[in-house]
């Protein structure tokens, strides 16, 4: 098979680019190479277009001999949606249905990657099922749903050979440093402070990053068209436990944890019901608690990947995102 992963020089991609390549197919990425995007993250015999889902143009260059389309490619931090929404709508909708066209042109299959965030939060309780009506609350998951809902669209009217799948929080090596678990490490690294968003309560459910791709390729072998598929971890913790393991992790003090203005809009829990994906024979392989000193150990080991990163459009972004929330935050 000679698969196409759109958004492949991201996180979540470039691991998914790495296990197939070193499972010897046939691989080519086209990114755009936006602020999280890195060349770096993928190995140099990668065959590379850089381009944009959205044009359909670069979509037909990339695309071209391929079998099957596996999309990653979004605006994907909730925070950035909140200060300015335009290239979510853009890459996640726009973007998407061009997928969707070429693959109605050509046949072949797309795998659609979104998020457990589509779903709206579970405050009081339960697991969310792939049946379950979408509630997405931020700019970000409202976009994420708006591409997910063209899927069974063209699933219903063109009869395309498109899956879905949903993922819970994602964590592992090469994570752009503005989501909260690399955010954390690097600043507890550095004897930066942790700002903890409200009172930290909030849940996630975390999902390693190996097991994250082993999930989603699962779908593309043996997912069905038209069928929606949760990937989680199954591993729910509340943020302050999270920040106090790693301060515990790096060796910081914990006095760096700040209680800091709460996000707009803050989703309070997620949780997915993964029986259905589990039912073709996939189940995460990482506790939590095992992936996360495997984490905290990578970014330890690998400054030269992350340093370079928190520096130009990075501080204007953190300035923006937390000069005025750290100093009004308060010890926790
Ligand atoms: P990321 O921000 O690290 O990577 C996104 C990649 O997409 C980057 O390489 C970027 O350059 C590329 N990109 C953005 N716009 C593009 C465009 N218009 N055309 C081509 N490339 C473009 O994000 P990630 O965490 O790796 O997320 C990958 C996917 O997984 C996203 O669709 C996201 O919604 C989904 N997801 C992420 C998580 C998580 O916790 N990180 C959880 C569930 C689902
Ligand atoms: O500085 C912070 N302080 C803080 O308390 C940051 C960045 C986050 N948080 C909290 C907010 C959330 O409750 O930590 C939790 C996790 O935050 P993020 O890492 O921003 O993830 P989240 O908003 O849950 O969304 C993630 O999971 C689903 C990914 O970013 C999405 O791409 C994915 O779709």
């Amino acid at each position: 098979m000679r698969i196409l992963v759109t958004g492949g020089a991201g996180f979540i991609g470039s691991h998914f680019v790495k296990r197939l390549h070193a499972a010897g197919e046939d691989v080519v990425v086209l990114d755009k190479l936006t602020y999280s995007g890195n060349r770096a993250n993928l190995p140099d015999d990668v065959e590379f277009q850089h381009g944009d889902i959205a044009e359909p143009a670069d979509v037909e260059t990339a695309a071209r001999g391929a079998d099957a389309i596996v999309n990653f490619a979004a605006e994907t931090h909730v925070d950035r949606s909140i200060l300015t929404a335009e290239d979510f709508g853009r890459t996640e909708f726009r973007g998407t249905q061009v997928l969707l066209e070429h693959i109605r042109r050509t046949g072949i299959r797309l795998v659609q990657v979104s998020t457990d965030e589509v779903y709206g939060d579970l405050e009081a309780g339960g697991s969310s099922s792939e049946t379950d009506p979408l509630r997405p609350s931020s700019p970000y998951s409202a976009a994420k749903a708006a591409g997910d809902l063209l899927i069974p669209a063209y699933v219903r009217t063109f009869g395309v050979n498109a899956s879905i799948t949903r993922g819970s929080n994602t964590y592992g090596p090469n994570q752009y440093p503005e989501k909260f678990i690399p955010l954390f490490t690097t600043n507890a690294l550095d004897g930066e402070p942790l700002p903890l968003y409200g009172d930290g309560r909030q849940v996630r459910d975390w999902l390693f990053v190996e097991d994250h791709c082993a999930g989603i390729e699962h779908v593309l072998r043996e997912g069905k068209p038209g069928e929606i598929y949760n990937v989680g971890g199954g591993d729910e913790h509340e943020n302050i436990d999270v920040a106090t393991r790693i301060v515990e992790l790096t060796g910081a003090d914990r006095s760096l944890l700040r209680s800091v203005a709460d996000r707009e809009g803050h989703d309070r829990r997620y949780s997915l019901d993964t029986s259905k994906l589990r039912g073709l024979g996939w189940a995460p392989q990482t506790t939590f608690e095992d992936g996360l000193a495997r984490t905290v150990q990578w970014y330890r080991e690998n400054r030269d990947w992350w340093e370079p990163i928190k520096s130009g459009e990075y501080r204007e972004y953190y300035e923006r995102q937390y000069g005025a929330r750290l100093a009004g935050g308060t010890t926790v």
